[in-house]
């Protein structure tokens, strides 16, 4: 997935996290690793690390963390170069290039292996799933789709040692405070009883089947199937639970598509419908998508949407690969999608998966 365009770094953290995490921890033979060669990236004054990981530790004590926990977790804890070298092989954030197109990607992530998978899932997982979409307001396939591209349905999940990444990361010191946060929060899950050889992810910091950070594990984790353990890298219910309250959390709005798709009269005059006004998050995203307008108004210019969707629900029209390709609607849950991972092909796919997982 390195060909996806790559977010500002003042956006906020879960943003930038997700994007990053979401597009590293797919599968190990995801493009990103692939075109990520460990290459000698030294590591920044590494006789400085066990100084950094005593500041850590402090901090860690003035937050509460058990004294216990901060010493198990900091003991032997050495940088990991292959991290620091992932992580500088990251695309820029300031290119100006046109972004690639949507359709190759759509065809590699929307694909059979992921709908069957989705649809396996569903068929084993019984009464457990409509107790979900009921408690939670998100669809089933929606949450579905977040999995499978995630991990692929807990397949990948990875096998860093979250405690070395996260301090490597905070040590590299590019986004020092946000993997700074991420480690405490990390000595914190296991204060709370998370045992240390479930603390396996990506090599920025993401674990378990949903490739949640320890700050959204902390605040949002769910116990789904009622054991009394939030335990997103075994629990299928656990999981889906998980990925239901980040949703809701983030603003899902019950009953409502992410998005349809739609025929646009060729000769509709687009220039006119691009946004004025720059987004205060994930600019480079939200700058593709038109003016919002009710889809009543794109009806009276002649936009047809292709599924059932309210007149009064409120759409922007996306047309990815421009003018006479596939266009959508999409509402303001497709918003929710990009808040769980930034990115216009990330969302589109995962919109797309639901779909498909529901047929
Ligand atoms: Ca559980």
């Amino acid at each position: 997935m390195c060909q996806i365009p790559r977010m500002s770094l003042t956006q906020p953290l879960r943003l930038l996290l997700t994007a990053v995490l979401a597009q590293t921890a797919t599968a190990p033979s995801a493009p990103a690793q692939q075109a990520a060669p460990v290459i000698a990236a030294p590591t920044p004054d590494e006789a400085a690390f066990p100084g950094y990981l005593q500041l850590l530790a402090a901090r860690a004590r003035a937050e509460g963390v058990s004294e216990a926990t901060i010493q198990r977790m900091i003991a032997g804890l050495t940088p990991n170069p292959r991290v620091v070298a992932l992580d500088r092989s990251q695309p820029g954030t300031s290119t100006t290039s046109a972004p690639p197109p949507f359709s190759p990607y759509l065809r590699t992530h929307v694909d059979p292996s992921r709908i069957n998978g989705g649809r396996a899932m569903r068929g084993t997982l019984g009464d457990v799933l409509p107790q979900i979409e009921q408690r939670y307001g998100v669809p089933v396939p929606i949450l579905l789709a977040i999995w499978g591209h995630e991990t692929n349905y807990g397949r990948y999940t990875g096998d860093f040692d979250l405690a070395r990444s996260l301090a490597t990361l905070a040590f590299e010191g590019r986004r020092r405070e946000l993997f700074a946060d991420e480690f405490i929060a990390l000595l914190k899950m296991v204060d709370h009883g998370v045992p240390r050889e479930r603390l396996y992810g990506s090599w920025a910091g993401a674990f378990g089947n949903p490739q949640f950070l320890p700050s959204v594990y902390l605040r949002l984790a769910q116990d789904g199937d009622g054991d009394g353990d939030a335990d997103i890298w075994h629990s299928k219910p656990d999981t889906l639970a998980s990925i239901a309250n980040y949703f809701r959390d983030s603003g899902w709005r019950p009953g409502q598509p992410w998005g349809v798709r739609a025929s646009v009269p060729a000769a509709l005059e687009r220039a006119q419908f691009m946004p004025r006004l720059e987004s205060p998050v994930c600019a480079r995203v939200h700058a593709r998508f038109a003016r919002w307008k009710s889809v009543a108004e794109w009806k009276a210019l002649g936009i047809v949407p292709q599924a059932p969707i309210g007149d009064q629900v409120m759409a922007s029209l996306f047309e990815p690969d421009g003018p006479g390709t596939p266009a959508y609607l999409l509402t303001g849950n497709y918003k929710v999608i990009l808040e769980y991972n930034c990115s216009n092909y990330y969302a589109l796919s995962v919109g797309l998966l639901a779909d498909e997982i529901a047929r």
